[in-house]
């Protein structure tokens, strides 16, 4: 699981009011022991999971208690967002030229990866640019502190200790050095941003240098990234959807992602490809997914939007990372010359 990193974007979403979520968190200040206390807990519990104890007295060394994350977990969007302002902002024009740069600059270990694990190398690239800028911006904080802080705040706790616990296990396993554990305000990791439980399901190895290198090695940044969408079920012949055009009398109560119904399907009740002609003859099943309302952008989705949906629980995201990898094949690239 994935904490959405744009959370302040999305929480637009939240049914949780402002004043409601001061009012649960003032409440939990009151009984809240001191976070040096806190700490201390949390390191018995953890060495009584069996995690080395050296290794937990030395990741707490440092620990500290981060503002910025507790902020950046309230913060609340200034306007509602739809897709027609998100995309700009999520897929600007500079993203897809440098994605086009830095598919062809990694085109043969993308082409291998993508070949062993079944995922077209446009999605690694979209996925890529879509976290981190293509590795530009991985997060600047100490993930055990993310993760203490973000747990003693307490709105979500157990989540949070499960991940810390996560953390700690990547640690005694050797793969990063601890001064170089950093990742997001709310623990998420590398080049692909996974959370400490992700990393410990999907992460590889792929350069073959004993370590599962998410930070560092592009080898290991691109096979995790596609571990992860084919153990999620993704599938190599299909793309991920398309924009389509609803019927006036559309009912909106057939859309959401987990109501599918066959191409044939859809094509009956109405629903045409964007420029108006009827949907592909294919036998594939398909959602209908309406991240704004009816007369906003209206998607099919097939399976592989799904699965960019287990990666991040957002319409919008899985739309981002979509919009991003048709514009990546546009031109198609080819294999670059030596
Ligand atoms: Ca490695």
């Amino acid at each position: 699981m994935k904490i959405n990193k744009f959370a302040g974007f999305f929480s637009v979403l939240s049914i949780c009011s402002a004043s409601l979520m001061a009012q649960v968190v003032n409440a939990a200040e009151v009984e809240k022991i001191p976070f040096k206390q806190y700490v201390e807990n949390i390191k018995v519990e953890a060495k009584e999971k069996g995690i080395d104890a050296a290794v937990v007295d030395n990741a707490f060394t440092e620990v500290e208690f981060l503002q910025r994350s507790v902020k950046s977990d309230k913060e609340q969007p200034e306007f509602k967002l739809t897709l027609d302002t998100y995309i700009p902002r999520a897929v600007p024009d500079w993203k897809i030229d440098q994605a086009r740069e830095a598919y062809q600059k990694h085109y043969h270990l993308l082409h291998k990866i993508g070949r062993e694990y079944g995922v077209q190398p446009r999605f690694i690239v979209a996925l890529w640019g879509i976290e981190t800028n293509f590795g530009r911006l991985t997060g600047r904080h100490y993930v055990i502190s993310s993760l203490t802080t973000m747990a003693y705040e307490g709105r979500r706790e157990a989540l949070f200790k499960k991940q810390l616990f996560a953390a700690l296990t990547i640690l005694e396993e050797g793969h990063i050095e601890q001064d170089k554990f950093i990742g997001s305000w709310a623990g998420a990791m590398g080049q692909v941003q996974f959370m400490p439980t992700s990393y410990l399901n999907y992460a590889v190895d792929y350069d073959g240098d004993g370590r599962k290198d998410i930070w560092n090695s592009y080898a290991d940044v691109f096979a995790s990234a596609a571990n992860y969408l084919k153990t999620e079920g993704w599938n190599y012949d299909e793309t991920w959807g398309r924009q389509v055009l609803l019927p006036e009398n559309f009912d909106s109560e057939l859309a959401g992602i987990k109501k599918q119904k066959t191409l044939a399907q859809w094509q009956d009740l109405g629903v045409r490809r964007f420029d108006g002609t009827a949907l592909p003859k294919v036998d594939l099943d398909a959602s209908i997914v309406i991240p704004d309302d009816a007369s906003g952008r209206v998607y099919l989705a097939y399976n592989n939007y799904k699965v960019l949906m287990h990666w991040n629980r957002s319409y919008y995201f899985a739309t981002a990372v979509s919009y991003l990898s048709e514009r990546i094949n546009h031109p198609r690239i080819t294999a670059p010359t030596k």
